[in-house]
């Protein structure tokens, strides 16, 4: 029984964390879909996502969206011969993402990586602009759920259609040639997401003390613990530096530790303070030390979230951890107080912190 009640439990822990990571999702029933079958999908989880346009109309709302689906669905039956629509999902400018052939199918829209790929078109022709900020994060969302619900690797490749199959686009084709240069920089901003740091300050540039702490010991680690200081805030370098100083300074003569206790801080100047940095073991949350990183934001979030800069830095550092593979990709968040009694990351941040990718609400 109380195993059952464990596994029910951790159930629906995944379950919470994989909807949160997906976007608002419509499916085929609601878009309208014909009837189709199609193949499953011979490698799975998929390796790949290939990234399309539609190359037709943009759409913004519900009803404009379900209407393209329903005519590229059209267009690939009648027209091209196909069993379905040709691609996996698309996703329109209304941050919604439209159930295509779904989960765990073949696609039909790219012909050297369709049994090996999930296809996402999103909605419009961006020759000349790039999707809408809701249709690049629905789209990288849309990627993220598929990792957390085992339909497409965690380690996958992302890649725009013309880079499968080249001769699809002619070269003489100047409209093309603008398609592959917009393309490439919609595909950009999407992997940023998951790809990029924040700006970092080493050690040496916020004037740490010398220290020597050990190997973390477990790596990559499984948890990313977030804390907040409860001391001052800083919005600018120089500030952010001398909390640096200030925070080592305490925990080493203070407390007594080898060094500032935690892996990295983060400022409401959008810039990642190294502590102990990478792959060290890190004195910040007893239960989780040995297989964690600490990151702390530097103020009191009680009743204050942190600003935007310092959340996006923050979730920047654990993507950028995980693309580095000093973080698990399946990794757990958690706020500091789910390891130890205390008020630390600030219930007005513990709040926000809950509707993070890959919160853990029952550590
Ligand atoms: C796959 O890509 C190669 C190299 O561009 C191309 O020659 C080939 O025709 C493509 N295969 C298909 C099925 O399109
Ligand atoms: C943090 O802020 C709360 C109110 O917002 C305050 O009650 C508390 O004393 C502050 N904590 C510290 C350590 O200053
Ligand atoms: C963390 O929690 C454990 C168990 O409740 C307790 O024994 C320990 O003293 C706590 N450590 C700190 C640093 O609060
Ligand atoms: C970003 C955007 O345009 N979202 C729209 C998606 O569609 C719904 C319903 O049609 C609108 O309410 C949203 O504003």
């Amino acid at each position: 029984m109380m195993k059952l009640t464990v596994i029910f439990v951790a159930a629906l822990a995944t379950l919470a964390t994989a909807s949160a990571q997906c976007p608002r999702i419509v499916t085929r029933d609601e878009w309208g879909a014909r009837a189709a079958s199609t193949p499953i999908l011979p490698i799975r989880p998929a390796p790949w996502v290939v990234m399309h346009h539609t190359a037709g109309t943009p759409c913004t709302t519900d009803a404009a969206c379900a209407q393209q689906m329903r005519n590229i669905q059209n267009m690939h039956m009648d027209i091209n011969g196909w069993a379905d629509i040709g691609y996996n999902w698309c996703v329109g400018e209304n941050g919604t993402a439209y159930e295509g052939r779904g989960w765990g199918r073949q696609g039909a829209h790219a012909p050297n990586h369709s049994s090996r790929s999930v296809g996402i078109g999103i909605i419009g022709n961006f020759m000349t602009v790039i999707p809408n900020m809701a249709a690049r994060s629905a789209a990288q969302q849309l990627i993220q759920c598929g990792v957390v619900l085992g339909h497409i690797a965690a380690n996958y490749w992302l890649i725009g259609h013309r880079q499968s199959n080249p001769t699809a686009f002619s070269d003489e084709d100047p409209t093309m040639k603008k398609f592959a240069a917009v393309l490439a920089i919609a595909l950009a901003s999407l992997s940023t997401v998951s790809a990029q740091c924040p700006r970092i300050i080493t050690r040496a540039g916020w004037g740490a003390r010398a220290a020597n702490t050990a190997v973390l010991p477990t790596r990559p680690a499984p948890w990313v613990v977030m804390h907040h200081t409860a001391g001052a805030h800083c919005t600018t370098d120089a500030a952010c530096a001398q909390q640096m100083r200030n925070i080592q300074n305490m925990h080493m003569d203070t407390n007594g530790w080898a060094d500032i206790g935690y892996n990295w801080c983060v400022g409401e100047n959008g810039a990642a303070y190294e502590g102990r940095g990478w792959g060290r073991q890190g004195a910040h949350a007893p239960n989780h030390n040995s297989r964690s990183v600490g990151v702390c934001i530097f103020g009191n979030f009680t009743s204050v979230l942190p600003n935007l800069a310092a959340r996006n830095a923050a979730q920047a550092l654990i993507d950028c951890g995980v693309s580095l593979g000093h973080i698990a990709s399946n990794y757990w968040l958690i706020g500091h107080r789910q390891s130890n009694a205390t008020a630390c990351p600030g219930n007005a941040f513990f709040e926000n912190l809950r509707t993070w990718p890959r919160f853990n609400p029952n550590p």
